[in-house]
């Protein structure tokens, strides 16, 4: 999964794809290097990001999704808005990926069972302003897990298919490094919830930080790809179905290799 923020503020690459000629380049670029499907934001979620109303949104991801559906790419949807989500589906996105698992919006679930589509279950303990004050665990993985499948059992009993339904541990949303290391360490637990799992390490701060140069400076986000390759690597080794990516190419390179070394076995 091709990441595409088409925002003027997320934490690695936003403004970069605020311009449609530039958002849909990326897209297209994005496919052509071996990403199945391009996740379109038009909200940062970055820590501490303040919220923009839906029709910013929206008027940040229609274009983009409407060009890109003219060209045969698939999508997702990065939106916890059941009304950004309706219209992206409507404009073309075959997925809706929601980082809330359906806790922001109360209509999120009845706007994805109408559609039908695969739809991205995130653990998340709430919006990106106040998430630092939500890192608290006793036990990240079983509290994760235990969250999940509460968001599972909502989003059937509105009446989504449970095959459809993605999990994703969050890593990074409401977690300080030591809860992302601790879910990235047990993913086969989470991938024993029944459901696939999509992983979204790309560049993130446990990254940053684990790569601190001499002082404690944070490795800066242009500068961890090396490090989210390994990730991608031990995340599809331990049975990932996805990850989500800003450079599609070195991680689809990686991905061929461990399959390679797999199918020689
Ligand atoms: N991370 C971000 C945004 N959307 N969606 C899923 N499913 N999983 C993630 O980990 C995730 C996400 C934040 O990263 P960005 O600012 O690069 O989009």
């Amino acid at each position: 999964m091709g990441v595409l923020n088409v925002t003027p503020d997320s934490f690695s690459d936003g403004g970069r794809y605020a311009d449609l000629g530039a958002a849909v380049e990326h897209a297209l670029q994005m496919r052509d290097e071996g990403a199945d499907v391009i996740d379109i934001g038009g909200e940062s979620t970055r820590p501490g990001a303040e919220r923009v109303d839906a029709a910013t949104e929206l008027a940040r991801v229609l274009p983009v999704i409407r060009e890109l559906a003219g060209a045969g790419v698939a999508m997702s949807i990065d939106t916890t808005r059941a009304a950004v989500a309706a219209e992206a589906v409507e404009a073309g996105a075959a997925l809706v990926n929601d980082v809330s698992g359906g806790l922001a919006d109360p209509d999120m679930a009845r706007v994805v069972a109408a559609a039908g589509c695969p739809w991205v279950l995130m653990h998340w303990r709430g919006h990106s302003r106040r998430m630092a004050d939500l890192a608290i665990y006793g036990d990240v993985v079983k509290e994760v897990s235990a969250e999940l499948l509460e968001r599972v059992d909502a989003a059937v009993a509105a009446g989504v298919a449970p095959e459809r339904l993605i999990l994703d541990p969050g890593l990074g949303f409401a977690k300080h490094p030591e809860h992302t290391w601790k879910l990235a360490a047990h993913l086969p637990d989470l991938i024993g919830l029944g459901h696939p799992v999509l992983v979204g390490s790309s560049r993130k701060s446990h990254l940053g930080r684990l790569l601190a140069g001499p002082g404690g400076t944070v490795r800066p986000t242009g500068d961890r790809e090396a490090a989210t390759i390994a990730s991608t690597v031990l995340s599809v080794a331990a049975g990932a179905w996805g990850v989500r990516v800003h450079e599609v190419r070195g991680n689809v390179d990686a991905i061929k290799v461990w399959q390679a070394t797999k199918a020689a076995k």
